[in-house]
């Protein structure tokens, strides 16, 4: 989540360095690299500083803080120590497929995408991307995470299958589950992606990313309007539960470091980047997440104590949840599913604590958890698992 900010840093400096290169672009920098310069001469004409001794200082300056910024993000970029940060084993049957998810541990919709994965069993890699650099994502037209990459077979050929946005992901798997009579590579066409430049700005629509893709063994009994009320409440999350989140994660200063230095142990960042990237990272993203924190807490009227926007939201969920143990029911499902992931992104901050000491979701959340912990999704199926262990 840390990205946004670190990347536009890093465009500074790519900035800066084209104003090196190109004159003719650079009128307007240089005329107030002019005036600078000229009142810092005012300034220091009684100091005994010559006007030459500036300007070799200031040339100098300049050349190297050109120079550490180019050779930080060198360093940011060529320091990926590992690819497969590991493996969960799952207790599925894929065949021939391998499924690899790039993410980042603490982001929550990464999270909703382990919680599906882990709740249906399936076995899959994780790569850990570089928040700043996405350099483990160059292989995509799509900068962000989650994208789950499927690598398998059929007859002699060999696939490798794309699929971006958490929304979308989730609903993949599920139409898998529901029949694994029709391979992911099929069902991956039903999910388009359409982009837009927006300005400078790529945007990806993914219009049937909430939408279960049923093939002729349906294994779901559901009637029309519960699917809908589990895409309306799918879509809740997306857009009003996710946004109460970094507002109260990033609420100070304090809070916004002790996130970072938590998501980093979460992370295995020590392992999986080098020691520079790892605390650029951490403090650069703890400074950068609590101003995006104030931005997202405008843009989406998240209340003056953020608290009290995320236990709202919780007592929404609640009711939502109504008598039953899951919002599905005695299982959980792909709504259950979301919020948990949302929620289980910032465990282990100070919000998450305080969530849990006061709020009634602590028992909703604990319940699902065992759930997703033990795979009892693989037993939905109505049918055993190809292979079950
Ligand atoms: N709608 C997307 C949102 C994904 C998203 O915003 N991911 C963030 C991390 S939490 C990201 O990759 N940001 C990097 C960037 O925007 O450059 C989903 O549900 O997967």
């Amino acid at each position: 989540m840390a990205a946004p900010i670190c990347r536009s840093r890093l465009s500074n400096i790519t900035i800066f360095s084209k104003f090196i290169r190109n004159g003719n672009d650079s009128k307007p920098i240089r005329h107030s690299f002019n005036k600078t310069f000229c009142r810092a001469y005012n300034q220091t004409r009684n100091t005994g500083l010559s006007w030459r001794n500036i300007r070799i200082g200031a040339s100098i300056g300049l050349l190297s803080s050109v120079f550490a910024g180019k050779m930080m993000k060198d360093a940011l970029a060529t320091t990926e120590l590992r690819p497969a940060s590991r493996t969960e084993k799952g207790i599925i049957d894929i065949g021939d497929q391998n499924i690899t998810l790039y993410q980042f541990q603490s982001c929550p919709y990464c999270c909703k995408v382990r919680a599906t994965l882990d709740f249906f069993g399936f076995p899959y890699s994780v790569v850990e991307v570089n928040s700043i650099t996405k350099s483990q994502l160059n292989f995509s037209d799509y900068k962000k995470v989650p994208v789950l990459v499927v690598d398998g077979k059929q007859g002699d050929t060999d696939f490798s299958l794309q699929f971006c946005d958490s929304s979308l992901i989730m609903s993949a798997l599920a139409s898998y589950v529901f029949d694994q009579n029709t391979p992911l590579n099929k069902l991956q066409a039903c999910y388009p992606g359409i982009k837009e430049q927006k300005g400078r700005k790529t945007v990806w629509e993914f219009p049937n990313k909430y939408f279960i893709m049923y093939g002729d063994n349906i294994a779901d009994n559901r009637s029309e309007k519960e699917r809908s009320e589990e895409r309306k409440w799918r879509k809740w999350v997306d857009e009003v539960l996710m946004h109460t989140i970094s507002p109260n994660v990033y609420r100070t200063p304090r809070e916004s470091l002790e996130a970072f230095h938590h998501f980093s142990d979460w992370g295995e960042w020590e392992k999986n980047f080098s020691t520079p990237t790892r605390l650029f990272v951490v403090y650069a993203g703890a400074v950068a997440m609590y101003f995006i924190g104030r931005i997202v807490k405008k843009r989406h009227n998240i209340k003056d104590n953020s608290r009290e926007s995320l236990y709202e939201a919780c007592d929404t969920w609640m009711e939502a949840v109504g008598s039953g143990l899951f919002f599905h029911g005695d299982k959980p499902g792909l709504v259950d599913l979301s919020v948990y992931g949302a929620l289980h992104s910032f465990q282990g901050c100070q919000a998450f604590k305080d969530l849990m000491q006061c709020h009634k979701v602590k028992d909703w959340y604990e319940r699902t958890e065992e759930q997703i912990d033990t795979h009892q999704g693989a037993m939905l199926l109505g049918k055993k698992p190809a292979h079950h262990p």
